[in-house]
This record gives structure tokens, sequence and C-alpha cells, in this order.
């Protein structure tokens, strides 16, 4: 692997928030969680909690200096429950202690005297009971009512897909150590340093100058840590504060699984009409989203969700309507896709029963309605450099569609026990927070006098490689080896007021910002080489560590050249910001251009079911992915086979179970199905998009982060394909995940129950 980091995690010597060196008197805390689903608080009986062994405090709302608050969209998700609870698993109490062990042991003597309360977990009962969590908002394009009466072929059904547990391998984590004139330095494993530091204050009551907060690296996050790091900072801030004394959080694997939100469950029905050729002509669509307790993300997932409604298709009459339903669960947060993957299974469904009904492959129709350049989104923005056609006939040039169509038609006409499928998979995902405001980033450059130079974005590095990226647009712009470059921790005091790392964004904004601060000093660098060899500057360039003017060696070296331009009092430092041009959107039309641009592709996806058991293996998946001129196609290929598994996981095996009090039933990694080497395809074949120029990216590249997990929606039409190959004309209800048991009891005729909170 070409990232930096690869060596130290293979040795072990990487630090995680739990590697750092403990200062000395740390504390531990554990968090005293809700019993159930939904209640009234009467009172918290906590003084034989605090008279246990090695425990220091108990901190409930009370002890709050400042706001009891941590919703950042919407204020309505307090740190410490207070008067209510709202889902098994919220905090009610801080207790902080000499051990961990001591910490946690102590829960079992805090009394909840709770008045219970009944306790919603389903969406649609959410929904209509106006348990929403914002007003409901709808995308329109055309006149779907008109368009309906033009139809040959109307289609209609309902699709759910449940949650999905983010299980990065680092577990929420915090250590917070006092500081100077009352402040605090708070190590967290957060994608969103500045949020963690803002809501910190907020609830200590603080200036934000007063809180830094420092995110050396996490171990994971794909979304978890968007948000939902937040909480656990702040609460060991809360203790350290009070206590003066550093204290450390770090929640153990089934506590992160009970305490955090997952992937939403969306709940939706759907209505598609054709043309009797197959053309797309209206869609509507309804989503309930399953937001848990309180808002986090939730309205922002729900607009992407809206924004990716028709996945990579043209459609002319589009009306989808979605809402957020507030449920007693722990709050749903951001996952890789961000409410896309919901919206695009949702039209595959839609399509696959259109195909049933015209009696055609749903390539047909796929292939059929892909985007050209020209044409509009249901919100208003124009195709440009579109790729659905381009990736649709470069996988068809590649893997010879009809071909593989036959091996599998083949292999089912000579086999009983087994059935193959094979199922493809256009995508289509928007490139920049949907919230404008937050696409904007910045970097901090200093080259020291040996030449050697420190990076500092608002980046964090969560294991996708995005240092590697900002090393290699430093060293490109410098014309330097990469080891020159070294990316530091992300820190607010060196990157003050920074959007989360999330949306796929991370490499796009700070390796712009961090383009623009190289080339301050590059220019800085240039007048001084200019002055000193008495040639125009604009003569001159950085290569290979060296000045040249043409093809010619200027016989200056990069770091006397450097060592010069101290020597000449010239800043070899700069600072700068980058805020995507051209995009704005206008949320009382619907309308507007929220994107940069879009990354596109199509996979292709072929599984062998085992009829009598209802097992499967994922034989092949074969994609054309557009990278854009990747910064370190090592990286992006990394990016790929990940999201793409993790897809793949949440349509099969990764399923999110709840009793019906509302706790959660799947909280170990025995009872909760994870991917791993023996379920993962035996054949991944990427190949990328060649040359696609995107100027809106670091020397053309484009954003990998979260589209290819869009392919692995793919591998539920294969399975429903497999399906209908050993039962024609089953009818099966469309619920993901679609694991081994659903598929067993489908094939046997049964009605599979449909997940609670789903
Ligand atoms: N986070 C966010 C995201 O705040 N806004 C977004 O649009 C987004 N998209 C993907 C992932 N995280
Ligand atoms: Mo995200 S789902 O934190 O990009």
């Amino acid at each position: 692997m070409s990232r930096s980091d690869a060596v130290l995690h293979v040795r072990g010597e990487s630090r995680f928030v739990d590697d750092l060196p403990e200062p000395q008197g740390l504390l531990h805390a554990a968090v005293c969680p809700s019993p159930v689903a939904h209640g009234r608080l009467r009172a918290l009986h906590v003084e034989e909690a605090f008279a246990r062994p090695g425990v220091v405090a108990v901190f409930t709302a009370r002890d709050i200096p400042g706001e009891n608050q941590i919703g950042t969209v919407i204020r309505d998700e307090p740190l410490l429950a207070d008067g209510t609870v709202h889902f098994v698993g919220q905090p009610m109490a801080l207790i902080v202690a000499e051990s961990a062990a001591a910490a946690r042991a102590a829960r079992a003597a805090v009394r909840a005297e709770i008045e219970e309360l009944p306790a919603i977990l389903d969406p649609r009962e959410a929904c209509a009971r106006g348990e929403l969590i914002a007003p409901a908002r709808t995308f329109a394009l055309g006149d779907v009512d008109a368009a309906w009466q033009e139809c040959d072929v109307i289609v209609a059904g309902r699709a759910d897909s449940g949650g999905q547990e983010h299980v990065y391998l680092e577990t929420q984590s915090a250590l917070a150590i006092p500081a100077e004139h009352g402040g605090l330095r708070v190590f967290s494993a957060t994608q969103a340093p500045t949020a963690t530091q803002r809501v910190t204050a907020w609830v200590l009551g603080l200036p934000m100058h007063a809180v830094e907060v420092d995110t050396p690296r996490l171990g994971g996050a794909f979304g978890g840590k968007e948000d939902q790091a937040t909480a656990w900072a702040a609460l060991a801030a809360l203790a350290a504060y009070r206590l003066h004394r550093p204290v450390k959080l770090v929640l153990r694997r089934q506590e992160d699984m009970r305490f955090t939100g997952k992937r939403h469950p969306y709940s939706s029905d759907f209505k598609l009409g054709l043309r009797r050729d197959g053309t797309f002509l209206a869609y509507e669509v309804r989503f309930h989203q399953n937001a848990g307790a309180t808002a986090d993300l939730s309205t922002a997932i729900l607009e992407r969700t809206l924004f990716h409604t028709t996945n990579a298709y043209f459609i002319p009459n589009v009306r989808a309507t979605a809402f957020s339903c507030r449920t007693n669960l722990p709050p749903n947060t951001a996952f890789r896709g961000f409410g896309a993957p919901q919206a695009m299974f949702v039209m595959e469904c839609a399509i696959a029963k259109a195909a049933e009904k015209l009696g055609v492959e749903p390539r047909v129709l796929q292939e059929k309605n892909l985007l050209r350049d020209g044409d509009v989104f249901p919100y208003g923005q124009e195709v440009r450099h579109g790729k659905a056609r381009a990736s649709w006939a470069e996988a068809e040039k590649a893997y010879d569609f009809d071909a593989w169509a036959a091996r599998v038609r083949e292999f089912n006409a000579v086999h009983a026990r087994e059935k193959k499928g094979l199922a493809f998979m256009p995508i289509c995902f928007g490139i920049s927070f949907t919230t404008t405001f937050l696409n904007q980033a910045s970097a901090l450059v200093h080259v020291y006098t040996d030449g050697s130079v420190g990076v500092s974005t608002a980046a964090v590095e969560m294991g996708q490689g995005v240092n590697e990226k900002l090393r290699h647009v430093a060293a490109r712009v410098f014309s330097l080896p990469l080891e020159r470059v070294h990316v530091e921790s992300t820190n607010t005091t060196r990157a003050a007021n920074t959007s989360p790392t999330a949306a796929s964004s991370g490499a796009d904004l700070n390796g712009n910002a961090l383009l623009l601060a190289c080339g301050q000093v590059r220019e800085r660098l240039l007048a001084v080489a200019a002055e000193r060899l008495g040639i125009a500057s604009g003569e001159l360039r950085l290569a290979d560590g060296a000045v040249r003017c043409g093809d010619a060696d200027a016989g200056l070296t990069w770091e006397a050249l450097v060592a010069d331009a101290y020597l000449r009092r010239v800043s070899l430092s700069a600072q700068a910001h980058y805020a995507t041009p051209g995009i704005h959107f206008d949320r009382g039309k619907e309308k507007g251009e929220p994107f940069a641009y879009h990354v596109w592709g199509t996979a292709g996806v072929e599984v062998t079911l085992d009829v009598v058991r209802g097992t499967y293996v994922i034989d092949a998946v074969r994609l054309v992915h557009d990278a854009g001129q990747s910064l370190e196609p090592r990286v992006d290929l990394g990016q790929i086979e990940g999201g793409l598994v993790q897809g793949l996981g949440w349509m099969t095996v990764e399923e999110v179970l709840h009793s019906p009090e509302g706790r959660l039933l799947t909280d170990t990694l025995t009872t909760y199905k994870v991917p791993d080497l023996y379920f993962a395809p035996r054949v991944i074949e990427t190949r990328l998009l060649e040359d696609p120029a995107n100027p809106r990216g670091p020397f053309n590249s484009k954003a990998i982060g979260e589209p290819p997990f869009l392919y692995g929606v793919g591998v539920y039409f294969a399975l429903l394909e497999a399906m209908r190959a050993a039962r024609p004309g089953l009818v099966c209800e469309l619920v993901s995940p679609l694991t081994p048991e659903r598929v067993l009891m489908t094939l046997a005729g049964h009605r599979a129950p449909r997940p609670i909170g789903s």
C-alpha cells in the first residue's frame, strides 16, 4: 500500500486516541444509559454509585455549567437526559473513576425512577402521528399527475431498506486535558473537530478559543463520527473541567453499538410509469426515514435522498416527498452515501418491477434511460460532462454483458440446486455538501529551513488516505519527493471554523486549499530565485527538487533556494481558504445547482444462490468507475473495493434488529454479521474511466469516498434474479437486507417478518 500510515498500522505504532501517552492523574469515565426507549425521568439517584470504590464523581444534567445541548442542525438533543428519556442507551449520567472498570462497575448502583411512555419504533407510525423532525419536503419536475395518462405501463410498490452499523475499528473515544486559563485540550476521534470544539464550548459555557480539539487520526468513521463523536468529547471535557484532571472516555464495542445511531432505515412507496418501449415517463415516491429520537443530521440526509431520487436516469416527470420521522431509537446519523443509497434502492426496485411486467431484463430499461448531457435532475441542475452512458458503454465493452448474461443462463439451465443471478448497477453521486456553506476548507503550509514541508488542513485522516493525497498535492506543487512532505494532525488552532471531513469532499476541498497555500509559497520562492539568478520569475519553475529555466537546470537546488529565502526574510509559510465556486440551492423552490460535479460508474454483480439453504456467494463484481485523473490510483482502488463491499454487506448480511421495546438485539459482532474475506466477491474487477478531466478537483481528480458504496446495491437485484430463476413467477417483498434467512423463507413461500424499526 502506498499510504504512509500503513507501515505504522501494521507495526501497531499508529497512535489513536486511546494509544496516546496517559497524562498524570488520568481519570476514566463511563456512561450510564437509559434502560427504556421512552419515559419521564422522575429522579436519578447517584449517591450510591458515588460511594462505590474508585469513583471520583458522578455528573448529571444539573452539573453542566453551560448549555445541555449538542444538536448542531436542530437544537433538540441534550447531552445528558433531563426530564425525559427518548431511546435505550441515551446517556443519563457520567461516572468518573480511577479506572474504567470501576466507572463501569458503579453504573449498576445508579437508580433511575422512570415513568415509561409508549415508544414508537416504526417510521410510518411516527409519520401518521405527525412525529416529524422537520416539515416534509418535495422535489418535483414536470407534471406527474398528467403524465400517468401517457404511460403504457405503471408499476407501484413498497420498498424497505434497513439500518447499518458503522463498525469503525476504533470505537468512539476522547481524552480531555485541563489547560491554562480554565481551557481544555481535547483529543477526539471525530470527523468534525470544529463541531466538537463548538459543542464542547457550549456545554462548558466557554469561548471557543478556550477549547482546542486535536484529531491525530481515526480508526475508521464512515459517517459515524461526523456528528456522533461530539457527545463523548463533551462528556470527557465536562468531567475534566469540573475535576481539574485529565479524563478519558472510550466506548467499548457493545456500548458503541448500543449508544450510537446507524444508517437510517427507510420505508418507501413508489410508482413508476413507462412507455411500452421502456422510456421512463413518470416517477412518484414517498420516503419515510427512520430518524430516531433527535434530528442529528437526519434533515441533511433526507435532502440527499431527494437529490438522488432518480439515480443515473432521466425521468421527465417526478414527484418525490420525504418525511423525517421521529422514533424512539438512537438518533440515526451519517453513513457513507448519506441517504443516497436508500433512494437508489427504491429506484432500482421500481425498475426491477417494471422490467418484470414488460418481460425484459432490467438492464434494458436501465441503459435506455441513462442521463445525457443537457438533461436536468429534478432539482434543476443540468447534466454536464455526464459519464452515465460512457461508463455503461465502457463496462459493456470490457465485460461483454450479453456474453455474461448468456453464461448465467447456461449455468441455470443445467443446475437445479444452485442458481445464478446477474444485475447491473449504474451510479450517480453529487459531490458537494448539500448544505452549501459547508463547502469550504483551509490549509496552512510551512516550509522549514531545511526544505522539508509541514502541512495542516481541515481534513481528518480516517483510513481513507486523504493525508496521502494531500502529500501528493504539496509534493506536486513544490516538485518534491513525497517523503519531504509531512501532514500534521487536524487541530482547531491550525485550521479554524472547518467543515467535517465528509461528503466525499475531504481531498477536494482541502486539496484545493492546500494548492492555493503552496502556490503562494512557490511564487515567493520563484521571486527569490529570479532575483538571485537575474532571470524573470515567469521563466522559472520548480522541478525535481531544483529550479529550472525552461529545460535547463538553473543551478539552484530547492534546499539552497529555501535557505536563501529565509536569509532574505521571505515568509516560508502560507495559509489559504478555498470555497467551491458556483454552487447554490434555493430551498424555497427546491431548485439550484448544489453540486460541483457528479461521480459516475457502472457495475455488474453476479451471485450464486444455494436454493436449498438460502445461502449465496458473490461470484464477481466488475465495474467501470469515473475517478477523474486519480491523485493516487492505489488509494482510490482501496476506496472502491472497500465501499463496494460495505454496500454489498448493507444489502445482504448486515441486519440491525430491535426488540419490540426498542432494545438493540444485534449489539455484538457475533449477532451483527459484518462482511469478511469469505463474504467478499471472489472477483472484483475495476477499471477507471480513462481521462475525464475535472477542473473542480485538485489536479483533475474526483471525489472517491462514498460513490462506490452504491455499486453494492446491485447485489440485491442479482439475488432477486437468482431467486426467480429458482422459482419462476416468485413474488418477493422488496425488503433489504436480503439475508440468507429471508431468501430461504421467501423461496419456501413464507412471508419473512419485517425487522422492527425499519
Ligand atoms: N454531510 C453533510 C454529508 O453534512 N452534508 C452532506 O451533503 C453530506 N453528504 C455526504 C456525506 N456527509
Ligand atoms: Mo459522511 S456519510 O460522514 O461523508
